[in-house]
């Protein structure tokens, strides 16, 4: 912008400190959602916006534009160029391939490291000090042998492996959104049960995201106090099932009403985004390398509550987890590395 004009008179240069930047790739429902979330709250400074369609990153674009006013100021731009990105303290990945019709299991995962070998590397030249966040998940379904049941396979946590591996990046630099969005789910049906704020309702879902997710009940409690001793239906393990069951057919139940899941997904990035942009170490179960956790000796990424600051994961919650709660864990671990080493990176 030129300063050569009678309303401005110029005492020193404008910085150009790029302090508090977030690029969302993928400008989806769900990378849309983020970006407004993020927008809306203030969180970053400047926001980019990448994807391979250059026409929707122009409208979303001026779109956002057109609500600074009423906003906290920040600098929104867009483009397919990664050298739009440059500076970022944090990368958001939304961007993926859907399932094609009949398309096996790892012809989609295969499918989308490729897209991750277009984008994370980019990420990375331009951002080398970035944390990155990835969202994407592309469900897969398949047909269980003998059974007329539909198994939604949740890929996220096998991207975040790829993206950690891509990327070259420590692994405290790279997690996945995880169980964080089923943990808000939970969180809001419990209550809902016991008509309090979901803020003040403080439970985890962790492991592998979606279908076989592991609820911690011992941990669930309200103000310390733990519900499953002190609350008459929910000493019912078949009345904790049902809780649980309904977490996991949520994403179902709102992509069969309206199409797909976006705004919940995108207020827990937000929140995770401030996390790391304010370095507020908030804890969040998150999609990370549990190597070493929970009798785990290899490098797989799973959700446990994560610890976040400035520069991603600076420790991991150890939850005392019961031998049923240790054994589902484990077997996510069996199914995510048999995914992750048919992988061609
Ligand atoms: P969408 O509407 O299909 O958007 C995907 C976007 O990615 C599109 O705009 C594409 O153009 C873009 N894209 C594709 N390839 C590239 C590429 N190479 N580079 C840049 N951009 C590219 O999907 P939607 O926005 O609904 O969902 C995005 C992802 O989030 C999906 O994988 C969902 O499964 C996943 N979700 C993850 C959740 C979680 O809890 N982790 C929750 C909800 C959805």
């Amino acid at each position: 912008m030129s300063t050569n004009n009678s309303l401005l008179h110029q005492i020193a240069p404008v910085s150009n400190s790029q302090h508090g930047k977030i690029t969302v790739v993928g400008v989806g429902q769900v990378g849309m959602a983020c970006a407004f979330s993020i927008l809306q709250q203030g969180i970053a400074r400047e926001i980019a916006l990448v994807d391979v369609l250059a026409e929707k990153l122009q409208g979303e674009m001026m779109d956002l534009q057109h609500g600074l006013p009423f906003t906290k100021n920040c600098i929104i731009n867009a483009g397919t160029n990664y050298s739009i990105t440059a500076g970022s303290q944090l990368c958001v990945i939304t961007a993926g391939a859907r399932q094609r019709e009949g398309e096996s299991r790892l012809a989609l995962v295969q499918r989308n490291v490729e897209i991750f070998k277009g984008i994370v590397p980019q990420l990375v030249k331009y951002s080398p000090a970035t944390v990155i966040l990835v969202v994407s998940n592309p469900g897969c379904t398949s047909f269980a042998f003998h059974t007329p049941f539909v198994i939604i396979i949740s890929l996220v946590d096998v991207l975040t492996f790829v993206t950690w591996k891509l990327s070259g990046l420590p692994s405290e630099r790279v997690f996945g959104s995880g169980t964080n969005l089923d943990s808000a789910r939970f969180r809001f049906l419990v209550s809902e049960r016991l008509n309090i704020a979901p803020s003040s309702c403080h439970g985890w879902i962790i492991g592998e995201h979606g279908d076989s997710s592991v609820a911690v009940w011992s941990g669930v409690n309200v103000a310390g106090v733990p519900v499953i001793s002190n609350v008459g239906s929910l000493e019912d393990e078949e009345e904790r099932n049902k809780i649980h069951k309904q977490v996991v057919q949520s994403a179902y139940d709102i992509i069969s009403l309206k199409g797909y899941t976006s705004w919940a997904i995108g207020l827990s990035v937000a929140a995770i985004c401030q996390s790391v942009l304010r370095n507020t170490r908030n804890v969040f179960a998150l999609s990370v390398n549990i190597k070493g956790l929970h009798d785990v000796t290899k490098d797989v990424y799973l959700s446990l509550p994560c610890v976040i600051g400035e520069n991603g994961i600076s420790h991991i919650v150890v939850q005392q987890l019961n031998s049923k709660e240790k054994d589902a864990l484990k077997n996510s671990v069996d199914s995510v590395f048999a995914i992750q080493k048919s992988l061609m990176l």
